[in-house]
């Protein structure tokens, strides 16, 4: 985009005048804010409406990723450095008197995601504005993100995040492009004058889907796709009516607010409602769209692929079933057809306890013809499954079981691809959690690794990492992320090295007058920062890296003047479902542990925990540049691929963690030597499981230095956590250790110890950084998305791989 630093300025100008007709002067910093959105808005906006028209003129395939969660961080930075003038608007702005960091500052991150799958959403929208893939995201604009955490008392509390409070200068809410949802009621079939079978109606509860569509640029392409949110609205025909108080409630708690339940299903009917809700808006706006091309619904799959992230959108199968039988009059096995070739499902997780089981009651009262169509998709599978496979086998596929209707086999049944997020997650779907299916469609599974967008997670986090690189290898990486293994040929170079190193140390100082100014703590810049951010779960195994800390700092008490350390910052960012208590123990466990530990002064300063507020987005951004180690230690098998690993290697952190997830990939581009291994891999975890043979009390009884921080939870040894302590001391040794803590303990602790002897050796330790954001590109999110384009949706994207 070609635009002058003058012809921004005059375009600002003019824009504060037309909005509120007052001098930059008189405006407060959230005026200047929404009149920077606006500018941006309008520069975003000819490409916008070319991109529509070029994708409708050729007629392009089109991808549309229905996720219940997108998590894109602040839109200011990112679109102004995809337009490819961010320096020049910041230089404008100075030149006007206003200061571009605060007006940043200003705009609401909005939290419409609980973590890793909203964000890898956002990441995705990211990637195919910039690798031309014409891709829209299909969503639900919650009037609530995320719950906003704060700490009382080391408790977490939840606080709503009230993210609509000041406008939102990036959407644009589209009520002509509005659909209706039909929910309750009954539903029965009659043959229509056709002689058509058609479905009858009565009694339902329609409720108005809004979109509001949000621009999402790519890098310096001019292409600009679209994110469409869908909001609950009062229907018009009812608008006039009387209706109560209590309907109009029902009606806008459906895109109220989001769930904050990332691993946990919770049965409720209104997550239900959720899911119909921008599943059936958005497959009605395809198929509108897709009439007005005039092609043949015969063809629907040259020209659409629907994608599902996790089973949360599976209603995408039925819902595009129900319009082509009753709404277009086609055969069940032409509708069939069509929507097996145009849907394909993600898997996130292969945790039991996450897995989508909805009451066939429920779903037969919210969604009558929904339902009818699941029972007869399961009808058809078992027809023809069981003279194959037999019936037992049959039935541990089917949808249906018991009364309850399983989602993933849904998912899987109706679509012509199923993908794991990692290597090592898509072989346990093939092996183990997903066998049965893999033995009756093995063609479907496939494997997407998950990656990250350099561009939020480099390029505008870290502007002193990415100058640097551009200062020895030119800029050709920003467009082609792989191109950072340049890097490589400077392993030697201490100039480079040693410049390295003070980029990090520049990053650590403005993380620590952050936590100073925000937490009262002081830390020092020169410590190992050492950093676990994620969500709270036990299966991530934050209480491993407590005890660890614990057991640090019980030695450092006991050696009076003992061995010198190398001093260390702990750092972590997590919130908790709010109905997860054991999260919340350990949360408050975390925080206590701050407490004594921060104040002790007979240590000298050399451990402090920093437990942030609101993990969210805009904190990661500031606290992954500022990284020295990277905490990867959930249970091998249990995190299906992590992606804060991904950006903390990308930003020169060393990886310790298990061989799980993407972890297995990161070891396989940096090396073992350039990484911090430990801990059991799944063929022990099996044994492990398949013998019953773990005792976990036997580890305690035998490891005094393991038994002494165990002890520390219920001994006093710790302030203020009586019952938080028992119940996790409970957890580890009375429930026998579910996520094995106490087995990788001692590897975990040998891992941390070779850090001070790395660290001392400032060369080693800067070479090993090096090489992490050397092997770091290939982790771009661009490459996921074309393997996506080729492999699974069949659409066209810009870039060779
Ligand atoms: C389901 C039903 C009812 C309420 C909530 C939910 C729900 C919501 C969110 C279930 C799961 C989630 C989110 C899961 C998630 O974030 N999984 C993570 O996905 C990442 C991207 O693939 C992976 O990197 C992580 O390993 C995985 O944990």
């Amino acid at each position: 985009m070609k635009i002058s630093k003058e012809h921004f300025k005059k375009e600002y100008r003019r824009s504060l005048t037309s909005l509120y007709a007052s001098e930059i002067h008189d405006l407060t910093p959230l005026e200047q804010y929404i009149t920077l959105g606006s500018v941006v808005k309008d520069y975003t906006a000819q490409n916008w409406m070319q991109t529509k028209k070029e994708y409708q003129q050729d007629q392009a395939k089109q991808v549309y990723y229905f996720s219940i969660e997108f998590l894109p961080g602040k839109l200011l930075k990112s679109n102004l450095l995809n337009l490819g003038i961010l320096d020049k608007v910041r230089e404008g702005l100075a030149e006007l008197g206003v200061d571009f960091a605060k007006l940043e500052a200003i705009e609401a991150d909005p939290g419409l995601g609980n973590g890793g799958l909203g964000r890898l959403a956002a990441c995705f929208m990211d990637s195919m504005a910039t690798c031309d893939v014409p891709g829209n995201g299909n969503g639900i604009r919650y009037r609530y993100g995320l719950f906003k955490q704060k700490f009382v008392n080391g408790y977490q509390v939840e606080l709503p995040d009230d993210w609509l409070r000041h406008e939102n200068v990036w959407e644009t809410r589209r009520e002509n492009k509005a659909e209706i949802v039909r929910f309750f009621g009954d539903v029965h079939l009659e043959e229509d004058a056709n002689g058509q079978i058609k479905p009858v109606y009565s009694h339902t509860e329609d409720i108005l889907a809004v979109p509001y569509d949000t621009a999402m640029t790519g890098y310096e392409n001019d292409t600009v796709n679209n994110l469409r949110l869908w909001s609950a609205e009062i229907p018009p025909s009812e608008e006039m009516d009387y209706f109560s108080e209590e309907r109009r409630k029902s009606i806008h708690s459906i895109s109220e607010m989001l769930y904050p339940d990332d691993s946990n299903y919770d049965g409720r009917l209104l997550r239900l409602k959720q899911e119909y809700f921008f599943v059936s808006a958005g497959v009605q706006s395809i198929i509108r769209y897709y009439r007005k091309l005039g092609v043949p619904m015969e063809h629907l799959a040259e020209k659409i692929s629907i994608h599902i992230n996790d089973t949360h959108p599976t209603m995408c199968i039925p819902e595009l079933m129900r319009i082509l039988l009753d709404e277009e009059g086609l055969s069940w096995d032409a509708a069939w057809t069509i929507t097996m070739k145009t849907c394909s499902y993600t898997n996130h997780t292969i945790m039991a306890e996450a897995l989508e089981k909805w009451p066939e009651q429920m779903v037969s009262n919210l969604v009558p013809r929904i339902y009818q169509i699941i029972c007869e998709i399961n009808r058809r599978h078992l027809d023809s499954m069981s003279p194959l496979y037999g019936v037992n086998f049959t039935q541990r596929t089917a949808i249906i079981q018991d009364g309850i209707i399983h989602m993933a086999h849904l998912a899987i049944i109706g679509s012509h691809s199923v993908n794991g997020v990692a290597k090592l997650h898509t072989d346990i779907l093939k092996e183990k959690a997903l066998h049965d299916f893999y033995l009756a469609y093995p063609a479907r599974f496939n494997n997407k690794t998950n990656g990250i967008t350099h561009r939020r997670w480099l390029l505008l986090s870290n502007e002193g990492l990415s100058d640097l690189i551009s200062d020895y290898i030119g800029t050709e990486w920003k467009k082609k992320p792989n191109e950072l293994y340049l890097l490589k040929a400077f392993k030697e170079d201490s100039v480079l090295l040693e410049k390295l190193e003070q980029v990090k140390f520049e990053n650590k100082q403005r993380l620590a007058a952050y936590v100073e100014e925000t937490m009262g703590i002081e830390i020092d810049p020169n410590a190992v920062f050492d950093v676990q951010i994620k969500r709270l779960h036990a299966y991530k195994r934050q209480l491993l890296n407590v005890l660890h800390i614990l057991s640090m700092y019980l030695k450092l008490k006991e050696s009076q003047s003992g061995e010198e350390i190398v001093p260390r910052v702990f750092i972590f960012g997590a919130k908790a479902a709010p109905s997860y208590s054991y999260a919340k123990e350990i949360i408050k466990l975390i925080n206590a542990a701050a407490d004594m530990i921060n104040n002790d002064t007979t240590i000298d300063n050399k451990i402090k925990i920093v437990f942030v507020e609101n993990y969210g987005v805009t904190l990661a951004e500031k606290i992954i540049p500022a990284a020295d180690i990277s905490e990867q230690i959930s249970l091998v098998t249990k995190e299906a691929s992590g992606t804060s690993n991904m950006k903390l290697m990308l930003n020169g952190a060393i990886t310790l963690a298990t061989l799980d997830g993407a972890n297995v990939e990161i070891r396989d581009k940096v090396g073992d030597e350039n990484m911090l291994l430990f801990g059991m891999q799944d063929a022990e975890l099996y044994h492990f499981y398949d013998s019953n043979s773990y005792h976990s009390h036997e580890i305690y009884d035998h490891n005094p230095r393991l038994k002494r921080c165990i002890d520390a939870l219920v001994d006093g040894t710790i302030p203020n956590i009586e019952a938080e302590g028992r119940e996790i001391f409970d957890s580890l040794l009375k429930y026998n250790d579910e996520y094995f803590v106490l087995k990788d303990y001692d590897s975990y602790v040998q891992a941390q110890s070779r850090i001070d002897g790395l660290y001392r050796d400032r060369k080693k330790w800067n070479q090993m950084s090096l090489l992490n954001i050397a092997n770091a590109g290939d982790f771009s999110s661009d490459y996921t998305i074309m393997n996506y384009a080729d492999e699974i949706w069949n659409v066209h994207h810009n870039k060779n791989l």
